[in-house]
């Protein structure tokens, strides 16, 4: 697998690694980068020695969101017939366990690729949020549904109504976040919980993820 846009590791533990690499836009998610990742975590699902999977940013961002300059030029009936809910389904349905490792900026669509991972850890300098609004637009890919089923439904309009950015702490207290660490090793630690469950009966994994995610069944994109 060789990418541009995203960097894949395999670990003999049985985890995978896909960390964002568009540092200089933040990892702003075009459409090639949510290509690559579709694509990877396809094969990583399809591959059986690898049980659980990692995604990642840098230190400073996750992802800041949808990349705005390619998005900008485009009218409402281009982007219809891009039909880009198709790749973010794709990793939607993706049956090994995904957990994003997030440090510094998650916005956007960044977040809402955080929350469609099955958990997440966050560095002490994750900063959340829904800033859509701002520029006239709001959540294109889940964030209205998993926000108000995640943190309950006034947070939620308040954040995506408002576009304001929440803490790592704040994402903590309302249960977006499994885990807050320090920014040094919030990768370290998303890896050692990786490694944990990779090391569980792999079907029985599978299954519970099933089973977990069933109590989102009514949940459309
Ligand atoms: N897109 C493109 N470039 C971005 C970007 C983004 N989202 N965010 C940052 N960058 C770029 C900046 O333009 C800058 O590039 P240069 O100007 O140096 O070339 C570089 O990254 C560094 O950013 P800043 O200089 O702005 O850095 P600061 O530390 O000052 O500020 C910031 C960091 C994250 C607060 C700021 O960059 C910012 O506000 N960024 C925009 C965040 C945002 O609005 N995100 C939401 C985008 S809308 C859909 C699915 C999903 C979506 C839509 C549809 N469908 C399935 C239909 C999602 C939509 C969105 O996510």
């Amino acid at each position: 697998m060789s990418y541009e846009t995203i960097l894949v590791e395999r670990k003999d533990s049985g985890v995978a690694i896909v960390r964002l690499n568009r540092p200089k836009v933040l990892n702003a998610l075009n459409r090639q980068l949510m290509g690559e990742l579709r694509d990877a975590l396809e094969q990583l699902d399809n591959d059986e020695a690898v049980k659980v999977i990692v995604i990642t940013g840098n230190e400073r961002a996750f992802a800041a969101g949808a990349d705005i300059k390619e998005m900008a030029p485009k009218g409402a009936i281009e982007m219809y017939l891009e039909d880009q809910f198709r790749t973010w389904d794709a990793i939607r349905r993706v049956r090994k366990p995904l957990i994003a490792a997030v440090s510094g900026y998650a916005l956007g669509g960044g977040a809402e690729l955080a929350m469609m991972c099955d958990i997440i850890i966050a560095s002490d300098t994750a900063q959340f949020g829904q800033p859509e609004i701002k520029i006239g637009v709001i959540p294109g890919a889940g964030g209205t549904q998993w926000l108000p089923r995640l943190i309950g439904k006034s947070r939620a309009m308040e954040l995506i109504l408002t576009g304001r950015m929440f803490s790592a702490k704040e994402a903590y207290e309302w249960g977006l976040v499994s885990k807050i660490v320090p920014a040094e090793i919030y990768l370290e630690e998303a890896l050692k919980m990786a490694e944990e469950i990779a090391s569980m009966p792999p079907v029985a994994v599978q299954l519970a993820k099933e089973a977990i995610n069933y109590a989102y069944q009514s949940f459309i994109m």
